[in-house]
């Protein structure tokens, strides 16, 4: 683990970021990790335990849709019992602000919108920020045939193909609705995040190690546009080195210091 950063690399960060009218915050499963959801890559990520191509293309759900399901709802249960930290409920008060801070977010577990629903909690909602989710959700369900789409936080049956959640439209398979390896990206998700990173003054990356396409380039067109990149991670990425700013260290500590 690395030493925290200086005092004096927050102290810059904080005025980056306190001086843009517009920020665009792009985030990834790092900013998880202090909630205890497993990250994909590194020490302890899921991919260490299991190859990408036999849990998350579409290939590999047409030839075994009970071993992909089981894996979703593993992960839907361990999410289930995870909440927003520290990192997400500082970026859920800075989006409560008079500014437009806007996230993007890799991730499907969920959280940010949990943390700014637990900001909120009945104090209205007044913000102008955006959360977008780029790769979908783990708690919502796709039809295979008639493109059906479902909220569910049910548990999922996978002992069998028939016990694994069906369409109530036309009867067939359900899927996770998430982005696989080799799908597109929600296209109006996608050039929304675009057309955000484009006007942002300030785009601050958090815990992604930026390698996932086109994701990753959500920073790199804000970087093109003008904007300074403030990246937060324990580790080096391909970010860092067009960053103004890469400070070193766990998002739930780093964050809540910054905004
Ligand atoms: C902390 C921390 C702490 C730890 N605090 N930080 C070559 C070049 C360019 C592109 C490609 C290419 N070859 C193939 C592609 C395309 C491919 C791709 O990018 N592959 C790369 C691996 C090379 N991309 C796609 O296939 C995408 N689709 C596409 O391109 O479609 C084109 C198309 C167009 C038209 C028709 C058809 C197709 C889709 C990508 C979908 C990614 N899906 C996943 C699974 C989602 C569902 C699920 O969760 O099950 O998304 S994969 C996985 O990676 C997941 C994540 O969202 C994504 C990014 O991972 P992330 O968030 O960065 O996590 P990690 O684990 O990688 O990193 C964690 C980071 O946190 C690390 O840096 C740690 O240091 C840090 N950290 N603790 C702060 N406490
Ligand atoms: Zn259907």
């Amino acid at each position: 683990m690395s030493a925290p950063p200086p005092h004096r690399h927050i102290r810059r960060a904080r005025e980056t970021l306190g001086e843009a009218e517009t920020v665009v915050v792009l985030t990834g499963a790092g900013v998880s990790a202090d909630s205890g959801v497993p990250t994909f890559r590194g020490q302890g990520g899921l991919w260490r335990e299991h190859r990408p191509e036999d849990l998350a293309t579409p290939a590999a759900f047409a030839r075994d849709p009970r071993l992909v399901w089981e894996w979703y709802g593993w992960r839907r249960e361990l999410v289930s019992a995870c909440a927003p930290n520290a990192a997400h409920l500082a970026l859920a008060r800075w989006q409560e602000g008079p500014r437009p801070i806007h996230i993007v977010t890799q991730n499907v577990d969920g959280l940010h919108r949990l943390a700014r629903d637990r900001i909120r909690d009945g104090a209205g909602g007044s913000t102008t920020g955006e959360i977008l989710e780029l790769h979908g959700s783990l708690f919502r369900t796709r039809c295979t045939c008639c493109a059906a789409v479902e909220n569910s936080r049910a548990p999922i049956d996978a002992t069998s193909e028939a016990s694994l959640p069906h369409c109530g439209a036309c009867g067939a398979l359900l899927r996770p609705d998430v982005v696989w390896f080799g799908e597109p990206l929600d296209a109006h998700v996608l050039d929304r995040a675009f057309r955000l990173a484009a006007r942002a003054e300030v785009c601050l990356v958090v815990g992604t190690s930026a390698i996932v396409q086109p994701a990753a380039a959500v920073a790199t067109e804000a970087a093109r546009a003008g904007a300074a990149l403030v990246e937060v991670n324990p580790e080096v990425t391909p970010l860092s080195r067009v960053a103004r700013l890469s400070l070193r260290g766990r998002a739930a500590e780093i964050v809540p210091l910054l905004v």
